[in-house]
């Protein structure tokens, strides 16, 4: 298996000082508090352990009707929040796609929560490369291959570390294993918080 470097998979840790993490962590909260956290349900009627929200034009969701991207919060019905600035400068930094983001998905992970090994196949274009970053307590994240057979390698991603999903890595099957509760004092009440930015819709033009 070529090494995860080879990928199209870019971790860049610390890509956020404590400051910086500091100051986009209270960018999210504000949000949180008109968009709030819900706990999802799997087209198969399980709940999720991941709470989540989103910001941009555009969220993830999933119910019974399945899993998309809509302009609303399912529970307020309002359109979500803007995209936090300091997030739109990382991809301009950190990626070369030719279009922003308009999807901010934001996964708390408390306690035991986890995500099973999946892929993001719900976006329309698959050339734009998902950008993640990480709040609070380490993840032990997992990054398999095309197959979900291919064979996995676990990378610890850390409070204020960025990775970038492109190429080949843009359709690798990935989840988070646990997340290693007390290692971060970032988020009150504990826990990591995930911000996945997305071009979700058709490139723009
Ligand atoms: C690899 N989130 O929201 S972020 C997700 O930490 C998701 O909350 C995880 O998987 C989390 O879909 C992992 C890192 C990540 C994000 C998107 C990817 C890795 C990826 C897309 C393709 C391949
Ligand atoms: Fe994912």
């Amino acid at each position: 298996m070529a090494p995860l470097s080879q990928t199209g998979f870019r971790l860049v840790p610390a890509a956020l000082s404590a400051g910086d993490q500091a100051a986009l962590l209270v960018e999210v909260l504000t949000r949180v508090e008109t968009a709030p956290f819900y706990r999802p349900v799997t087209p198969g009627g399980k709940p999720m352990s991941v709470e989540m929200t989103n910001f941009g034009a555009l969220g993830w969701v999933t119910d019974a009707k399945g899993y998309r991207y809509q302009g609303a919060h399912p529970l307020t019905g309002h359109p979500w929040p803007d995209i936090p600035a300091a997030l739109l400068a990382l991809w301009a930094d950190l990626t070369t796609a030719d279009a922003p983001p308009d999807a901010c998905l934001v996964n708390l992970y408390r306690d035991s929560a986890r995500m099973g090994l999946h892929q993001d196949r719900d976006e329309a274009d698959f050339a734009f490369p998902v950008l993640s970053v990480s709040l609070g307590d380490t993840a032990v994240f997992r990054l398999g291959g095309l197959s979900r057979r291919d064979p996995t390698a676990s990378v610890r991603l850390a409070s204020g570390d960025a990775c970038v999903l492109s190429g080949p890595a843009r359709l690798a099957h990935h989840g988070i294993d646990r997340v290693l509760a007390g290692s971060s004092r970032l988020v009150p009440g504990g826990g990591r918080i995930n911000l996945t930015l997305r071009r979700a819709g058709p490139a723009p033009g």
